[in-house]
């Protein structure tokens, strides 16, 4: 059955800020992105370019060619001032469209590469900030501003439908690709992430590496208390947006945290500016919650552009549940 209702592009009318040419644009990108990802197969898209990003991950062609979409697309808003993505060591700074009222994009264009050669779900991701300064040497101080300043952030989600998430503050809303007329119509209107749920989502095959707060916490919701309702069940599906998007409508718990063995993740593998943040904002809207354990995501002050953090997302009270552990007082 089509979706039918009110359009994202009639949506963004209604937000306050002038900010809905860059949000259309991100969406032209998620439907080019998810025509591609349909043939990628086909083309040639699939594999690696031989190259790795500042990350030091193998770089995939679709995450290449996606993050060079983005780019574009997002230049021709004409209000992007500065990108800060996944894909590029450093911000790219477009003078030309630097004035009042500007703003500053940081993205993810594909999420869960791993997922890419097997069919999996992928995703995007977009934090969406103000410009306060319009020179290049002022990007910094404006990109390191912590998530709290975000203006807008969301998600697309590729799985067996494309939806659009994102939120200015002010509400969740999930929007459904009809691809046989290439629009996003509202499918998930003022999504609300339960109190509580019945699932946990991490890499457990890290279990030996984590410190041992992750591991009571987790050993925790394995352990058989039907008064509780654990155990909880374990979904992962190698995706965070996927993993996200399931624990947002369902409730339940997402983990990446950080790795007391291995130097390259002490603070987890996830990335605050592009991956944590918005998403953060994105669950906080929602009346769910995003933690390090220690501290609330959306208050980390960034020290760098591709700054990695622990994170702990989810329904309110399984992530309170989760800093009891962490900090100690269980
Ligand atoms: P990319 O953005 O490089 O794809 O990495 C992020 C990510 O793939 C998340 O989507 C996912 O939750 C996590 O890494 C999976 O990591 P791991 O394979 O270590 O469980």
């Amino acid at each position: 059955m089509r979706i039918v209702g009110t359009t994202l592009v009639h949506h963004l009318l209604t937000e306050k800020e002038a900010f809905a040419p860059v949000l259309t644009q991100i969406s032209l990108g998620a439907k080019l992105i998810g025509r591609e990802l349909q043939q990628a197969g086909l083309v040639n898209m699939l594999g690696y370019t031989g190259g790795m990003n500042v990350q030091g991950e193998k770089v995939k062609k679709l995450d290449l060619w996606a993050n060079d979409a983005f780019v574009e697309i997002l230049k021709e808003s004409g209000l992007v001032c500065t990108l800060i993505s996944e894909e590029m060591d450093e911000p790219l700074h477009f003078n030309d469209y630097c004035k009042e009222g500007s703003y500053l994009v940081c993205f993810d264009p594909i999420d869960g590469s791993s997922n890419i050669d097997v069919n999996g779900a992928l995703g995007t991701i977009f934090s969406v900030r103000r410009r306060r300064g319009k020179e290049a040497d002022h990007m910094r101080p404006d990109a390191l501003e912590k998530g709290t300043e975000q203006v807008a952030a969301g998600y697309v989600m590729y799985g067996t439908g494309t939806i659009l998430v994102y939120t200015t503050g002010r509400g969740v809303n999930g929007f459904t690709l009809d691809p046989n007329i290439g629009e996003f119509f509202l499918s998930h209107p003022n999504i609300q992430a339960p109190k509580r749920g019945k699932t946990y989502s991490v890499n457990e095959g890290n279990y030996h590496h984590w410190h041992p707060q992750s591991r009571k916490f987790i050993d925790h919701l394995r352990e058989i208390d039907k008064a509780s309702g654990r155990p909880y069940s374990l979904r992962y599906t190698g995706a965070l947006v996927a993993d996200f998007h399931r624990t947002l409508l369902e409730g339940g718990i997402y983990l990446y945290p950080a790795d007391a063995d291995d130097p390259k993740k002490p603070t987890g593998k996830l990335r605050l500016l592009y991956e944590a943040a918005p998403l953060g904002f994105v669950m906080e809207v929602a009346g769910g919650k995003a933690s390090t354990g220690e501290m609330r995501i959306l208050d980390i002050q960034p020290s760098s552009y591709h700054q990695r953090v622990p994170l702990i997302i989810g329904s309110a009270e399984d992530v309170t549940m989760a800093e009891d552990f962490y900090q100690g007082r269980r």
